[in-house]
């Protein structure tokens, strides 16, 4: 245990197996079979979960009901209150958190702290917001009359996470959903459980030290059919998603039918555009970050450079030489830049990208690989490739979960933008360039149609405090900043009169 993990599981209060739901401090017992986690970094088994059967989903979701009864009375400012001593426990915990997420996920430890610190982030963005979930007022057109509007709080929130952030993205939507007075039921995912069991911890005995009831904080662990007993679940108004689109449609569908709202995060395929007025060191060092960066399994990963003609050879001659300085190995080991990906499942999907790009043309660049031997044991150890690519090509229209980078010439701007938007993801996009004409016109309306658009910055890592998301097949949601927290309120108009008349809108007549 080179690396301190069974003391960091031990002062996170991990206990080795069978942690299946809880609703607050409190595990419940399900006798189900259970989930095994396994450490893609060295393939250990770290620990088990249960999966949550129909009646502890009933007993979860019925606890979270009569939480919610309590919760949403209690003022907003109070409900910062808690919400800050919980991003407190995660500034004291950080250093254990991040390394569980690092260990767990197979992120570098010096990601899997930032994960952290996102959380963190996200408290204290969430307790500023508790004074200032503002409604408006509006004129009236009737004498006598006042008119504005509140928000009040929703109800359960779900919240299905993928294993890429598996704890930040639930940190996102929970804070935001307590200090809206809503209750969350959390299904973290099944490739990362044991993270999503330590914060569970972190925010159960936090609530509970307050004297709060257990189920304003769930955890349900299990596979897809715990998020089906969610999306289908009429208890609960709004389904927070993030994943691969092909989940979010499943989601959106369920959801829909019963006219519940869902707030989707889905795949992206993000591009930056190198033009030739582009700093190139500053170029090369996002384009790297960005494609090798979580082994190129965040949503906001780079996927597509989109490369002026005039600079195509530069900036493909140093990324192959950036490339080649990459260190690949065990991410808890601060010298390595790029972990491994999450499973074996995840090796077969880069293995049959690469073979689908060779197919279709692509040039390779720097070559990939799965990696074996000494420190490799767990499998999934793979080389960051980079080809040269059509953007329609059919892998490039897709977002393939690992590190493979496309590059795209171009010759015009417009041309540059097109491309960058012919893809059916819309979540992050970058430009590159010194040029103010060139940076205007990727912001324009006729410019980037995603979600997130960056100039002289990579797509991945945002901060907490802009909105997060994107469109088209992206879904439409969006997380952590600006008015974000709007989607988990209901929105009340009330229109008051204080006169002694009863005058109709709209001046109609109707009198006996
Ligand atoms: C994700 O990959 O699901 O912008 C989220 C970023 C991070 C969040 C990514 N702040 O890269």
């Amino acid at each position: 245990d080179q690396f301190g993990i069974q003391a960091s599981l031990k002062r996170l209060g991990i206990k080795p197996e069978n942690l299946g739901a809880s609703t607050g401090v409190n595990w419940i017992d399900s006798g189900e079979s259970s989930f095994s986690s396994f450490s893609p970094a060295d393939g250990r088994l770290i620990g088990k979960t249960q999966a949550t059967n129909q009646e502890v989903y009933e007993q979860v979701i019925s606890q979270a009901q009569i939480a919610f009864e309590r919760w949403r009375q209690v003022p907003a400012p109070q409900r910062g209150e808690i919400v800050r001593e919980i991003g407190n426990a995660l500034r004291e915990k950080k250093a254990d958190l991040g390394k569980l997420v690092s260990y767990e996920m197979g992120k570098s430890y010096q990601e899997g702290l930032g994960e952290v610190q996102e959380m963190i982030d996200i408290c204290d963005f969430a307790v500023g917001l508790s004074r200032q979930l503002y409604g408006l007022t509006m004129h009236s057109e009737r004498p006598g009359h006042r008119m504005y509007e509140q928000w009040h709080a929703l109800g359960i929130v779900g919240i299905i996470s993928a294993f890429n952030f598996p704890v930040a993205v639930w940190s996102w939507n929970a804070a935001l959903a307590w200090v809206c007075g809503d209750v969350c039921v959390w299904k973290p995912s099944e490739k990362a459980p044991l993270s999503g069991i330590a914060c569970q911890q972190i925010a159960g005995e936090i609530f509970e030290k307050h004297g709060m009831p257990e189920g304003i904080c769930s955890l349900v662990n299990g596979d897809y059919k715990v998020g089906e007993l969610m999306s289908n679940d009429a208890r609960i108004p709004l389904v927070s998603a993030t994943g691969s689109t092909r989940m979010g449609k499943l989601v959106a569908e369920s959801v829909g039918r019963r006219l519940g709202r869902s707030l989707l995060e889905l795949g992206g395929n993000n591009a930056i555009i190198i033009t030739e007025n582009a700093d190139m060191d500053m170029a090369i060092r996002g384009a790297l970050f960005g494609a090798v960066g979580t082994a190129g399994q965040r949503c906001t990963s780079t996927r597509r450079l989109i490369i002026h003609e005039n600079v195509y050879e530069e900036v493909k001659k140093r990324l192959s030489s950036a490339y080649g300085k990459l260190v690949i190995g065990n991410p808890l080991d601060e010298k390595n830049h790029v972990g491994p990906v999450i499973d074996k499942d995840a090796v077969n999907m880069y293995l049959a990208a690469i073979e689908k790009v060779e197919e279709e043309g692509g040039k390779v660049v720097v070559e990939g690989g799965v990696l074996s031997g000494e420190g490799y044991e767990s499998g999934c150890y793979v080389k960051p490739a980079i080809y040269e690519a059509e953007n329609h090509f059919e892998i490039v229209q897709h977002e393939t979960f690992a590190p493979i980078l496309y590059l795209i010439k171009y010759k015009t701007l417009a041309e540059a933008i097109r491309l960058q938007n012919a893809v059916p993801q819309g979540l992050s996009s970058a430009i590159m360039t010194t040029n103010m004409r060139e940076a205007e016109a990727f912001l324009a309306v006729s410019g980037s149609d995603c979600g997130i658009a960056n100039v002289n910055i990579g797509t991945s890592g945002a901060e907490i405090g802009g909105a997060f998301g994107g469109e088209k097949e992206t879904g439409g949601g969006r997380e952590s900043g600006s008015d974000a927290w709007k989607a988990y309120m209901r929105r009340q108009t009330n229109t008051i009169n204080y006169s002694s008349t009863l005058p109709l809108a709209q001046g109609i007549k109707f009198d006996i």
